[in-house]
């Protein structure tokens, strides 16, 4: 989330893609091929039941962003402030490398990491995609999710699939410029910037060409919107519909978080989110393209654990640069509790494709 974009500058505190990278509904799994129950059947955010069992890390490598959009402020919160997207801190590569050790030598149940902001993912190419490559290195057994705004994605398809980042989440407000322009402002590629219909076209055509061609190389694919009424709280169905047609596999359809104190556009000129009844309506018009996420926590870019849980403040900087982190010993404790829990979820699936009822 954020007010003024730029593509160097100093993290954005919280974005969106990030800030709810969200997740599907009830986890019909049965239907879906095996390779793809693989994927899901232990990512907290892609499996409503895995939630309860299984934990994510979101390692904050991402500072920079290359999107304005108008319900981000761009600022790092402190610890205690717990909304979409923002991050206390942000880690080098190295860092966020030791981290993830530290997180999955403590959490067992930890099954995925994430980059989710504090800015954009991918406009921070280098820093992201490194810390994928090591962590992919020392941690193998743990899903690589990414989260990001969709501008800079055409270019990165490769990378990811050759990485093996199985789940990446797009957020996409609008199909229609005129309306994508009321929500992202300004738009930066190749250092030229431009501003209102013609830049949110641009985001919006980078974004459909990003989550089909992820899409065609397998990788699961996840779409994030912010609901925002009066401005595309009607037109999210025609999004939902157009992803849909690009093989996305799942919807989260979030609230606007607009908090006049957190200094957002938004926020400054009084913009409501919707309704809780809204909401429910909106996922359910959402809904009839594909499944949609109810379970998001609209997590923060740094955080740690269960989802709704977070657990960032024991694996601060500080903490994990002085702990002992015995990685074999983690990652032993971990497949074992991890394969218990897989198990577990298995053996409930044929339970679920028959008794979902009519
Ligand atoms: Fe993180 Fe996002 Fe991956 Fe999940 S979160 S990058 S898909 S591992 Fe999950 Fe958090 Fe909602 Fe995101 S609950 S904000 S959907
Ligand atoms: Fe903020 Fe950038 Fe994310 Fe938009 S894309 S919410 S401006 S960090």
């Amino acid at each position: 989330m954020s007010a003024t974009p730029s593509e160097t500058g100093p993290a954005p505190a919280g974005c969106t893609e990030a800030a709810g990278c969200g997740a599907p509904a009830g986890d019909g799994l049965a239907h879906l091929p095996e390779r793809v129950r693989e994927k899901v059947r232990d990512h907290p955010c892609y499996s409503e039941r895995a939630h309860h069992h299984f934990a994510r890390l979101h390692v904050a490598v991402a500072p920079g962003c290359n999107l304005r959009c108008n319900y981000c402020n761009r600022k790092y919160d402190c610890a205690n402030e717990s909304r979409p997207g923002v991050a206390s801190e942000v880690l080098s590569p190295a860092e966020a490398v030791r981290k993830t050790l530290a997180v999955a030598a403590e959490i067992p149940q930890l099954s995925v990491v994430g980059i989710a902001g504090p800015g954009d993912a991918l406009a921070n190419p280098r820093r992201s995609l490194e810390t994928f490559e090591r962590i992919r290195e020392a941690a193998p057994d743990l899903h690589l999710c990414l989260s990001t705004n969709g501008l800079a994605l055409p270019e990165y398809v490769d990378r990811i699939v050759e990485l093996g980042v199985e789940h990446v989440t797009v957020t996409v407000n609008a199909v229609d410029p005129a309306i994508g322009a009321q929500i992202h402002p300004a738009v930066v590629l190749e250092r030229r910037r431009r501003r209102g219909e013609e830049g949110a076209a641009l985001l919006i055509e980078r974004q459909l060409h990003g989550v089909a061609a992820l899409a065609e190389r397998g990788v699961l694919v996840k779409v994030n919107s912010v609901a925002i009424p009066g401005i595309n709280h009607r037109h999210l169905p025609a999004v939902a519909q157009a992803v849909r047609r690009r093989g996305a596999f799942l919807h989260n359809v979030m609230p606007l978080i607009a908090d006049p104190a957190y200094g957002t556009y938004f926020g400054r000129i009084g913009q409501r989110g919707p309704t809780e009844a809204e909401l429910l309506g909106l996922r359910a018009a959402c809904g009839s393209a594909m499944p949609v996420m109810s379970h998001c926590q609209q997590c923060r870019a740094d955080a740690v654990g269960l989802l709704g849980e977070d657990r960032g403040a024991e694996f601060s900087r500080e903490r994990v640069a002085a702990a002992a982190v015995d990685a074999e010993q983690g990652r032993a404790r971990r497949q074992a509790v991890r394969a218990e829990l897989n198990a577990a979820l298995r053996r409930e699936e044929p339970e679920e494709a028959t008794g979902g009822g009519a």
